[in-house]
């Protein structure tokens, strides 16, 4: 028996010395101590010791046992930190490596040229307000002296939302509020995002942005308004930049003018940039409606006021030289990163 046992010892720490992996080990465990293992058939045929052997031979098998299980435990856990010791070898990091650049952003041509016009204008002492993008159509027209039977009403030009409610076609409505809620004199710029039921091509798009400006004081008049907007198109183009007024019409101001400025690429001598007039049309002006000051609880005898609108893609194109309005809306990262 105690040869038996030796040579299963032998056998069993042979093995072990050879489990290069923990699933051979595992092997070796089931043949030798496992329920059909070999030792454990040694044990089953303890009835055919007689009585007086049985103690001691019973002690050989469990001193037998203890080897091949200490072996098999140390094997295990010198492969296992074996094992352990190359996965982190592998998964080494060098700290001291220089870290991958994290890729900013970029603010979008909208931003920047809003965020420039925001300085001049509230360099200037006026507020920014913002207001709803859904409107009553009395904020965005009849306070604004276009009735419902007025050319720029035209339901094509406008998503309603319902017979009375809808997107606002203009940031004006932001100026009905302030003028409802607030006395005289108000400086203020309303930008935001305004909407009109145009197709999308180069220049026009259902969904753009403007800048509205309103001034209500006592004694304000258009020499005012040509000094605000001559001052803001210098800011915004440079202190060569000059201004021109040319006579327009808008139902909410009178009078009403157009403003152009020397074109910044030719200085005004006329180029491709200006289609050789030497001018750019910026924006749109006038002196507050009397009606519209009326309607908003504002006495014309009293107040006077200027406002002007500007269109923020427009800025955008002119100041980045870009063609295509599509541009500003596609988000694509290429075109984003020159900015
Ligand atoms: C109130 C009274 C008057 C705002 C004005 C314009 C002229 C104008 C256009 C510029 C380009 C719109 O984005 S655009 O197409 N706007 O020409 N806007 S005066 O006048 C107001 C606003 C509010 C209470």
């Amino acid at each position: 028996m105690k040869e038996t046992l030796q040579a299963i010892e032998a056998k069993a720490l042979e093995q072990i010395k050879q489990g290069d992996t923990l699933d051979k080990l595992n092997e070796v465990k089931v043949a030798y101590l496992g329920k059909k293992g070999e030792l454990t058939a040694v044990l089953k045929g303890m009835k055919d010791v007689s009585p007086e052997d049985r103690p001691k031979v019973g002690q050989m098998v469990n001193d037998t046992r203890a080897v091949i299980e200490e072996a098999l435990d140390k094997a295990i856990k010198a492969l296992e930190a074996e094992l352990m010791e190359a996965k982190l070898k592998e998964e080494v990091i060098d700290v001291t490596l220089p870290a991958k650049k994290p890729e900013i952003g970029h603010r979008h041509p909208n931003t920047i040229a809003l965020e420039e016009v925001e300085r001049i204008f509230v360099g200037m002492g006026y507020e920014v307000v913002e207001g709803p993008e859904i409107e009553k159509d009395y904020y965005n027209f009849e306070a604004l002296n276009i009735p419902a039977d007025h050319p720029a009403k035209d339901e094509q030009d406008t998503f309603y939302i319902n017979s009375d409610i809808l997107l606002r076609t203009q940031t004006s409505s932001v100026q009905v509020h302030v003028m409802e809620n607030q006395k005289p004199p108000i400086r203020m710029i309303a930008p935001g995002r305004v909407f009109r039921a145009d197709e999308v091509d180069a220049t026009h798009s259902p969904s753009f942005h403007q800048i509205e400006g309103l001034v209500i004081d006592k004694n304000v008049t258009f020499a005012d308004l040509k000094g605000t907007l001559a001052e803001f198109a210098k800011e915004l183009f440079g202190e060569e930049t000059k201004v021109k007024f040319r006579p327009h019409h808008f139902p909410f101001t009178e009078p009403s003018a157009e403003m152009d400025v020397t074109c910044f690429k030719c200085g005004g001598s006329g180029c491709r940039f200006c289609k050789g007039s030497g001018w750019i049309e910026i924006l749109g002006c006038g002196m507050v409606h009397p009606r519209v000051l009326t309607m908003c609880g504002i006495d014309p005898k009293e107040y006077t006021g200027f406002a002007f609108g500007v269109g923020l893609e427009r800025i955008a194109l002119l100041k980045y030289e870009i063609d295509d309005m599509r541009l500003l809306y596609e988000n694509d990262i290429r075109f984003l990163k020159q900015f």
